[in-house]
């Protein structure tokens, strides 16, 4: 069995969503071949120097998992893409390229975070290209804390104004994008989260694009078997401080 998860958002004040993923590690990923992260992992990452104890305490439990056979893998998200090696060091994960192919079930698809395929939302895309310059993530790196903390909350409230503007269509995939790119790739399956927007879309010619679902107010993971490929939710325990999980809804 693999496991897929994206867009958890860890964060310390949000411990029902720290205890439903401690959960899950528990319940699932230790009995799992292996978990990939496909993003947005954590709520916001301004670097392996700043690593808080909640961080390290996240590092330590996938250490666990790892540890026990499950071969993790994490891909950058858009509020997480500076996470290097130090943290995937304490973590026992493989940094995974945005997009990667793999072999799941016998099948090639293709793995991504999702947000370079949001093409029609050009101040987005602009951004990113600005954040993700090679140039850019050196300076950044090596901003004091107390700068690098102000321009993320910063951009946080930025993002969070803007992106409440912007219409449907324009916060999600383009079509095009995705077409070109499960081409450019030869895949039949394109597995991504960013959106929140879980979903499984059966599109021409029997390809398929599979969407994780974010955390916010339940847990959402794509098992995958020999058998078939399955988009399951995870409810929250009642108690905010309770890590007790149910059974899946689906
Ligand atoms: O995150 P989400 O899903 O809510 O929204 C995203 C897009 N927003 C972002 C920004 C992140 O939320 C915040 C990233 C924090 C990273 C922290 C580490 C790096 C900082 C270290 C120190 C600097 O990704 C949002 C999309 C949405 O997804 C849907 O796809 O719409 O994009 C925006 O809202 C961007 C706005 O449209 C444009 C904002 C312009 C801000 C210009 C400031 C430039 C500062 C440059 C700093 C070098």
């Amino acid at each position: 069995m693999i496991l897929l998860i994206s867009d958890l958002h860890l964060h310390e004040e949000r411990p029902d969503i720290t205890g439903a993923f401690l959960a899950f590690l528990e319940q699932y990923a230790q009995q799992a071949q292996a978990l990939y992260i496909l993003g947005d992992f954590f709520e916001v990452w301004i670097g392996d120097d700043a690593m808080t104890p909640f961080q390290h305490s996240i590092a330590a439990a996938l250490h666990q998992v790892a540890t026990q056979g499950t071969q993790i893998y994490l891909m950058h998200g858009n509020r997480d893409f500076l996470i290097g090696k130090k943290f995937c060091q304490l973590a026992q994960c493989k940094l995974l390229q945005d997009p990667s192919l793999v072999s799941l079930a016998g099948e090639q698809v293709l793995l991504m975070h999702g947000d370079s395929l949001c093409t029609s939302d050009h101040s987005y895309i602009r951004l990113r290209k600005v954040l993700r310059n090679p140039l850019v993530l050196f300076v950044l790196r090596h901003l004091p804390l107390r700068t690098r903390q102000r321009l993320a909350g910063d951009l946080r409230q930025k993002s969070k104004t803007s992106t409440r503007m912007k219409a449907m269509n324009i916060t999600d995939v383009n079509p095009e994008a995705v077409e070109q790119v499960m081409q450019q790739h030869q895949v039949r399956t394109l597995i991504h989260g960013h959106t929140h927007r879980p979903a499984v879309h059966n599109l021409t010619d029997n390809k398929r694009r599979i969407v994780l679902g974010d955390w916010e107010n339940q847990g959402w993971f794509l098992q995958v078997t020999q058998a078939d490929f399955a988009l399951k939710t995870l409810s929250f325990p009642k108690s905010k401080f309770k890590s007790v999980l149910s059974e899946p809804d689906a």
